[in-house]
């Protein structure tokens, strides 16, 4: 029989001596293994006088044993050494500033609408919005535009099949709103309309926001003064505002409203065409055949109504001479935007 002593200590250096999983499972195969050392050992009992034998393999199964546990504990600190080594080497510092942290900015259209919202809810005006996919009267007939009117060709209106159409106004949206409340009544119309319309100043979607205030007693002079109140809240300054006359189907009388030019002052430029005054809604007296349409009594209601376009009021506000600027998402253009 072999030296167990000195067996042992020869196992439990090279159990030491492991410093991988594989190589210690070597090591498990060189002495544990089928044809490994101690099992040899257990084999060459037969080979002692019968006396000697459970004595023997009794001092060989706790060599064994000393040997698997060695082994077993050498497995364990390998193991935890090689998971405090991955969990060093993926230490995240939770402290250090983020990487590529780009704070986005709101569209300058949707700056500019929340810009006019605020301005018309502190004057007390409810903001409404509705469908963009409208019907022929929420969008026409309702709206004192028979089917042959020649106001449908001008709102070059985008059809489907089913001879719905792309709202060419947010106006259905008061008309809806008359439709299922009652008078008086004070609000905006923000959001988005389609015309058949694409060039330099034009797009086939753009954004307006139209307004309607009806009362028992209001009057021309109220629409006027409260669309100059909102102007000069908008651009933030002091400005002249006139009416000219005009001709919606929808309103009666109606007028373009001009203000004085924001880059000049009214001394004349380029962007008035040297007339000292910018053209930005139109405007009206609610037409008696609109209420009527919708439900309210043109007798003892009176009522006005504007529009105008959300693009042409930031490019002015924001100086961009491009209409197409605010389509085309260039980051560069877009980031220049941090508040309205
Ligand atoms: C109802 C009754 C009346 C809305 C109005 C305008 C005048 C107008 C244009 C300005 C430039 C639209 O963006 S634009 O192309 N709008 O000039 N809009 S009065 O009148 C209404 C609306 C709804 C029930």
């Amino acid at each position: 029989m072999s030296d167990l002593a000195g067996l042992t200590e020869q196992a439990r250096a090279a159990i030491g001596a492991s410093d991988d999983l594989s190589s210690l499972d070597a090591v498990r195969v060189h002495w544990l293994g089928k044809k490994g050392v101690l099992t040899e050992e257990l084999k060459a009992l037969g080979k002692l006088p019968a006396a000697e034998r459970p004595a023997a393999g009794q001092r060989i199964n706790e060599v064994k044993a000393a040997v698997q546990a060695a082994i077993e504990s050498r497995r364990e600190a390998l193991e935890s050494a090689a998971v405090a080594l991955a969990l060093e080497a993926g230490r995240i510092d939770v402290t250090l500033p983020g990487r590529g942290e780009h704070r986005g900015t709101l569209h300058p259209i949707t700056l500019a609408r929340q810009r006019i919202e605020r301005l018309f809810r502190n004057a007390g005006f409810a903001v409404e919005t509705g469908p963009e996919i409208e019907d022929d009267f929420h969008n026409f007939a309702a709206l004192n535009i028979p089917p042959d009117h020649p106001a449908r060709a001008m709102h070059d209106t985008f059809y489907f099949p089913d001879g719905r159409v792309l709202r060419t106004h947010t106006s259905p949206v008061q008309v809806r709103t008359m439709l299922s409340q009652k008078p008086p009544l004070a609000l905006i119309a923000p959001g988005r309309v389609y015309r058949w319309d694409n060039d330099l100043t034009h797009s086939p979607m753009f954004h307006q926001v139209e307004g309607l205030v009806v009362g028992e007693d209001v009057s021309f002079a109220n629409m006027k003064a409260a669309l100059h109140e909102f102007m000069q809240g908008f651009f933030e300054r002091d400005l002249a505002l006139r009416l000219r006359p005009s001709y919606f189907p929808f309103t009666e009388p109606s007028a373009e409203v001009d203000i004085s030019c924001v880059f000049c002052e009214g001394q004349g430029c380029r962007v008035c065409k040297h007339t000292g005054w910018l053209e930005v809604a139109g405007c009206g007296m609610v037409h008696p055949n609109v209420f009527t349409a919708c439900g309210i009594d043109a007798e003892r209601w009176t009522g006005y109504a504007f529009g105008f376009g959300i693009e042409r009021l930031a490019m002015l506000r924001y100086g961009v001479n491009d209409l197409r600027l605010f389509f085309d998402n260039d980051l560069r253009f877009l980031r220049q935007f941090t508040s309205a």
